[in-house]
């Protein structure tokens, strides 16, 4: 039987995924497409699942495209439509992921390169162990940052340092990454998962509904003109008001306990 190229470990409220072809980083094949995109949506249909961690197995996070399926032992195949594996499966991993409607956080366990890089960077909160390093490795085969890279990368660390990792395909450590506001946190390898998953354990018992309406609205930011954000603020916050999450929220506030939250609209 294949090996499963996605372990799935359903938790307490949230589900833990591992990239799992650590023989080559973890690099997407087409199964490892076809699975992690499975597993996003059924959590994503799970109601018990109130948030992801994703991480890899082995040394490395994940080296983006698997290039030994991009040499073809027939020459007169002509080169690849990658216009079509982006279409097909990258742009909707991307999108799922910035959709999901609960925090997903990125345990990066070492390296992140190519596309690896930009999906990782695409997570909510990205952790990532102190020997971890993301490369914008494309222009090193000849391509360009996909999977929102050329979005991303400007946004978190600047026009300049995005256009000297796209062009020279250097390494970023991660306390630089850290440094440059790139991720959220490095934290010593030996503790990378425990960090991680403390954190997401936290993040299933929180008001989800109200985390799903933050994402949206960060989300939006970016675009928005600061009338069209106070709008969007205002809109909701609204909907927020109405969920059982604030009542419990208020509620608990002043009773001087921990709230309880349900994540329910
Ligand atoms: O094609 C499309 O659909 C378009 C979309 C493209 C998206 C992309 O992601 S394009 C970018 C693809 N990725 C890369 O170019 C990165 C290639 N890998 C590397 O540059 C290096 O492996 C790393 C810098 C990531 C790590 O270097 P290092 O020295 O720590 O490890 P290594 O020895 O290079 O790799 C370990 C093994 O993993 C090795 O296999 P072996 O020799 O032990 O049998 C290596 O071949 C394999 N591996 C690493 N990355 C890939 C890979 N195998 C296939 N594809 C890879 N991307």
């Amino acid at each position: 039987m294949a090996e499963q190229t996605v372990l799935v470990d359903r938790r307490d409220g949230f589900h833990l995924l591992t990239l799992n072809r650590p023989d080559k980083l973890n690099s997407f094949n087409d199964a490892m497409h076809a699975e992690l995109m499975a597993a996003l949506v059924t959590a994503e249909n799970d109601d018990a699942c109130r948030a992801i961690v994703l991480t890899g197995a082995g040394r490395g996070f994940c080296a983006g495209q698997d290039l030994g399926d991009r040499v073809s032992p027939d020459a007169s195949d002509g080169p690849p439509d990658l216009s079509e594996s982006i279409e097909t499966r990258y742009n909707p991993l991307v999108r799922k992921l910035r959709s999901l409607p609960f925090p997903i956080v990125c345990a990066v366990n070492g390296v992140a390169a190519g596309a690896g890089a930009n999906l990782a960077l695409g997570c909510d909160i990205v952790l990532a162990g102190r020997s971890a390093k993301f490369i914008q490795a494309f222009s090193k085969i000849g391509l360009v940052p996909d999977s929102g890279g050329t979005w991303l990368l400007p946004r978190l660390v600047g026009m300049p340092r995005a256009r000297a990792l796209a062009l020279l395909a250097e390494p970023v450590s991660a306390e630089q990454a850290e440094d440059w506001g790139m991720i959220w946190k490095a934290v010593d390898d030996d503790v990378l998962m425990d960090t991680a998953l403390t954190m997401v354990a936290r993040l299933a018992e929180g008001p989800t509904l109200g985390y799903s309406f933050i994402k949206q609205a960060l989300d939006a930011a970016e675009t928005n003109s600061l009338d069209d954000q106070l709008e969007l603020e205002c809109r909701l916050q609204g909907e927020a008001g109405r969920s059982p999450d604030y009542a419990e929220g208020v509620r608990a506030f002043m009773a001087k306990r921990p709230p309880k939250f349900t994540g329910r609209r």
